[in-house]
């Protein structure tokens, strides 16, 4: 109870209480004019509509997205439906692959790797051997006559209530518009106002680039009817519809064959619905129109202000779960697109708060519970042929969208993930049957909404055996985190299959005897041979050693399977150990190649797995590889895509090294330059903040996330450690609700580096250890318990 007080009188003060003294020491800035009260918030901000997709804003509630444009004359809304991809379920498994393997794994142990490189490519490849592309409805347009010329303009994303506005003065009239998604009522909602009556007109259509029609139905409704496309041979399955239901306060509206027209009204609301025929990846069947008449039954009787305030209840239920405040200069006044260079100069602090809680909206807004997963975009994207299809890419990328899920305490939207790698596991069964002959499953390094999981691109890219059994970490991260047992026994099959494909495949390396996968390749590096693939590269071996463990784990908790625990105990003590290599660092591969590697700073840094987020690698128990995957990371150097840039943050941080984890931070908030050709730059962010690979990929804003929480709270190491890797660059801050494994939620105030207040709570009733420097405490719990520490890390109070 007193929690439950505590949390809402936080909620209400936040946005307008927070500690900006301490920010502005913090930052080394004059104190100068306060920021105004609204800049406290949590806002991307404009001065200007967006002409570019990369400066426009997202709304998303999980399965709608809309990129806002925010123009004056002209407002675009491209919108995003999270099942709509080309194509239908297929089956890419290549009946040749089985046969191909014994000759593979001959070459790549004879050292004939090119040999074994082009034998791959040739016959163990999927058919097609690319998947299918994630694609866009279409846009909605609406045209505002006369909106040209107008004064006072401002567009804003805000964070705590996940509406965008845009408003501006035109001919001493003040018009608001307010775009949001819903998750509660599954419809984009376009609210339009003006300060006098009658001053609303507009006309409003929808375009797309896909095979539709479009036409309007009565006085208030557009609808779009599609099919998705085909793609590499793959006959499109989906129909979609999307359909517009324009409510018009006052004033007159018309229709043309296509548009709504309203004119003269006081105020209109827009209600934006889409859906496609997808069912599951394996059933095509449902009815699109029905979906979307569905969600625009009940939405239209509802007012506008009930809409809203339904929407802003449930994206504040989960947004507001953690508050953080690394202090606030004046930078903070800035229009966002500014920011970043501030950043850069080290004035503005509270940038990198924003981008935290970014992070935290972009998952909320585009993973929730029975929605499909974030993909390489989240859920927006204007193009038919996105960047890598703007599919899930599972060797880096589709994980670290979901790094910060637990940790910055949005464990719900781990689900649509979580319930992928189920799916996953059957689709990945056939191939384990059809390539390699082996029980349980197996998904390479890519999968799409078909939830394919055969070997794609090519195989310095996709023969990498392993990506299903790193998804699986992530059903057991869940459950760390919560304790859910009955999800465990849910995903314990799904565990066990991943770990049964490699006893059946894992194979014995001649030279040292060790149990290897083969063939395999440290993911898209090249080695000396000038190809990737190898045998039992480190990163395979961590994430077997981790999901061979998770799963006795598992079975242990849910008092199971005591035959199969002791086969891949066994199996485990035989992986290939972790290396140190000439240079003092930690082998990438089974041989001390990475000198020689043609690419030795390579964004991928798959190695380090085992320092994050893997755990094999702690200062404590491993402080040798610990010293040897700091030697990696510093040979990889700092320079990389956006995600990588996210990852090393999270390495750093796992190093307990905070400056160059801010370093790391710095670089991943580089404002990325444009010029006539568009954006530019290696890594950095876009005027909307979102990660630039180049180009826009969604990882780089998970992973910092992720990257900040591991610099303010780590709990891998069987101990919850406050601050492990806080930079000088934020000597005083709080954070408030972070998660820890084991059920854990932890506030933390800080000042001049050094904790001032603490609290833990625990909502299963498990002891732990909490660390803060060299000082630690062991603290036992009832459920649902709250620990208030004092700057020692003595129990101040128990509630
Ligand atoms: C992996 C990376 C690329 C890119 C792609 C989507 O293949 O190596 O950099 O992020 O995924």
């Amino acid at each position: 109870m007193d929690r439950a007080i505590t949390r809402r009188t936080f909620i209400q003060s936040a946005g307008a209480a927070l500690p900006i003294a301490a920010g502005l020491k913090a930052a080394g800035a004059r104190p100068g004019r306060h920021p105004d009260a609204h800049q406290r918030r949590l806002l991307l901000w404009y001065e200007k509509p967006a002409s570019q997709w990369v400066e426009a804003l997202p709304v998303g509630n999980g399965r709608l997205g809309a990129m806002v444009f925010g123009g004056t004359a002209a407002e675009r809304l491209q919108l995003n439906e999270d099942t709509l991809y080309a194509g239908g379920p297929y089956d890419p498994n290549n009946r040749e692959a089985l046969g191909a393997l014994p000759e593979a794994r001959r070459l790549i142990f004879e050292g004939r790797y090119r040999e074994a490189n082009d034998w791959i490519g040739a016959r163990m490849m999927a058919h097609p051997i690319k998947q299918m592309p994630y694609e866009p409805v279409g846009d909605l347009n609406l045209e505002f006559p006369g909106h040209g010329e107008v004064r006072g303009y401002r567009r804003e994303l805000d964070l705590e209530t996940a509406v965008v506005r845009v408003s501006y003065d035109r001919d001493g009239v003040a018009f608001t518009r307010e775009v949001f998604a819903s998750p509660v009522d599954q419809v984009i909602v376009v609210h339009l106002t003006a300060d006098c009556p009658n001053q609303i007109h507009f006309v409003a259509h929808l375009s797309t680039p896909q095979k539709a029609d479009i036409r309007s139905e009565g006085l208030d409704t557009i609808v779009m009817r599609g099919r998705n496309g085909d793609d590499a041979g793959i006959k499109g399955a989906l129909r979609f519809e999307a359909r517009v239901t324009v409510l018009a306060h006052g004033g007159t509206t018309a229709n043309g064959t296509d548009r709504i027209s309203v004119s003269h009204a006081d105020s209109a609301t827009l209600l934006i619905a889409a859906a496609t025929s997808y069912t599951s990846y394996k059933d095509t069947s449902g009815d699109p129109e029905a979906r979307v008449r569905a969600c625009l039954r009940e939405a239209p009787k509802k007012p506008f202000e009930k809409l809203r305030a339904d929407h802003i209840r449930e994206h504040q239920r989960l947004f507001h779960r953690v508050t953080i405040d690394l202090g606030i200069t004046e930078a903070a006044d800035l229009p966002t697109d500014q920011r970043p260079a501030k950043f850069r100069e080290g004035a503005d602090p509270q940038l990198a708060a924003l981008y935290y809680q970014y992070g935290r909206y972009l998952l909320i807004s585009s993973s929730r519970a029975g929605t499909q997963p974030a993909n390489l975009q989240g859920i927006w994207n204007d193009s038919m042929t996105p960047p890598w299809d703007s599919k899930y890419t599972v060797n880096i990328n589709a994980e670290m969208n979901y790094w910060p899920a637990e940790t910055a305490n949005l464990s719900e939207c781990h689900e649509p993930l979580l319930r992928m790698v189920a799916e996953l596991a059957e689709n990945g069964g056939q191939t384990a049957q059809v390539h390699y002959g082996a029980h349980g499953w197996v998904c390479h390094h890519n999968t799409d909404v078909w939830r394919q999981t055969a070997p794609i691109d090519g195989p310095l890219w996709g023969f990498w055996p392993t990506g299903g059994a790193w998804l699986c970490t992530h059903l057991w991260s869940h459950y760390e985190f919560t304790g859910d047992r009955e999800f465990l026994a849910r995903a314990y099959p799904v565990m066990k299959g991943a770990a049964q494909f490699f006893v059946d495949t894992l194979v014995e390396d001649p030279e040292h005897k060790w149990l290897v996968t083969c063939p395999s390749i440290s993911p898209e590096n090249r080695h000396p041979g000038g190809v990737a693939v190898c045998a039992g590269p480190t990163m395979d071996m961590q994430i077997l050693r981790d999901l061979f463990f998770q799963c006795i784990q598992s079975a242990q908790v849910l008092g199971i399977d005591p035959e199969f625990r002791a086969k891949i105990a066994e199996i485990r003590s035989r992986l290939a150990p972790m290396q140190i290599g000439r240079a003092g660092q930690l082998q990438e591969w089974l041989d001390d190649w990475d000198l020689e590697a043609p690419e030795r700073q390579h964004r991928h840094v798959s190695h380090l797995y085992g320092l994050f987020p893997g755990n094999q690698i702690t200062i404590n128990d491993t402080p040798d590889l610990f010293a040897a995957a700091k030697k990696s990371l510093e040979l990889r150097a700092d320079a990389g895509t956006g995600w990588s840039l996210a990852w090393k943050i999270n390495l750093w941080a796992r190093l307990l090294d905070g400056d160059h984890a801010y370093e790391l931070l710095r670089k991943a908030l580089t404002p990325v330059y444009a010029d006539d050709a568009g954006y530019r730059g290696s890594g950095g962010v876009y005027p909307n903040l979102l990660d630039a690979h180049p180009p826009f990929q969604i990882d780089g804003n998970f992973g910092a996330t992720s990257g900040i929480t591991e610099m303010l709270l780590q709990s891998h190491a069987g101990e919850i450690h406050l601050l492990p890797a806080l930079p000088k660059a934020w000597p005083d801050g709080s954070v408030k609700g972070l998660r820890a494994r084991g059920g854990f939620e932890a506030d933390i105030e800080w000042k001049e580096g050094k904790v001032v207040a603490a609290s833990i709570h625990s909502t299963t009733g498990t002891a732990c250890r909490v660390r803060h420097g060299e000082t630690s405490i062991a603290l036992d719990f009832k459920p649902g318990e709250t620990v208030k520490l004092d700057a020692k890390i003595r129990v101040r109070a128990r509630s």
